[in-house]
């Protein structure tokens, strides 16, 4: 059993990480208006993923017996100023939720709540990794420089990184 107080925090995560997934989903969206392929599927790929990671907290507070509330979200913008502003948004969000596992990872140890604390160590992982691959992709954006003539080149780009992360994520199931 854990406690109320952590309760609440992990379905405050839930909230955020909630918010992620429909902040990527507008992304994606925009990114389909722009006539940008390959980062529509990347923001798209993105989007599921934390989806995935809300769904997987709802699922463990279910198993320590807790109540996972669906949260509410907050409206998310629909419109971007260039694909390099949509994806430095994304890393700044990554890193508030790197900050926010690292704040539930301090409260499972003030509580020596082992359980969460391993339940948390997947997340640690997951955070690392995507601050990884969003350094990459501004990396890619600031080399080739943005502007219409090289957004089809960033395009491609993305769309690399993304076959990259769905062949990588494949030979983890196998
Ligand atoms: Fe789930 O916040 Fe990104 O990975």
């Amino acid at each position: 059993m854990i406690s109320e107080k952590m309760a609440k925090a992990l379905n405050e995560q839930i909230a955020l990480e909630g918010k992620a997934s429909f902040l990527y989903l507008s992304m994606s969206s925009w990114c389909d208006q722009a006539g940008l392929e390959g980062c529509t599927n990347f923001m798209r790929r993105q989007s599921e993923e934390e989806h995935e990671h809300m769904v997987r907290i709802f699922d463990y507070l279910s198993e320590v017996n807790q109540h996972a509330l669906t949260p509410a979200i907050p409206q998310v913008p629909h419109t971007f100023e260039s694909v390099q502003s949509l994806m430095k948004e994304v890393f700044a969000h990554e890193q508030k939720v790197t900050a926010s596992i690292n704040n539930l990872i301090h409260l499972a140890n003030e509580e020596n709540d082992y359980t969460t604390l391993n339940f948390l160590q997947w997340y640690v992982v997951e955070q690392r990794e995507e601050e990884a691959l969003m350094r990459t992709v501004l990396d890619k954006i600031e080399l080739i420089g943005e502007g219409p003539m090289t957004l089809y080149y960033i395009d491609k780009e993305i769309a690399a990184i993304n076959t990259q992360q769905l062949e990588a994520e494949q030979a983890e199931t196998e």
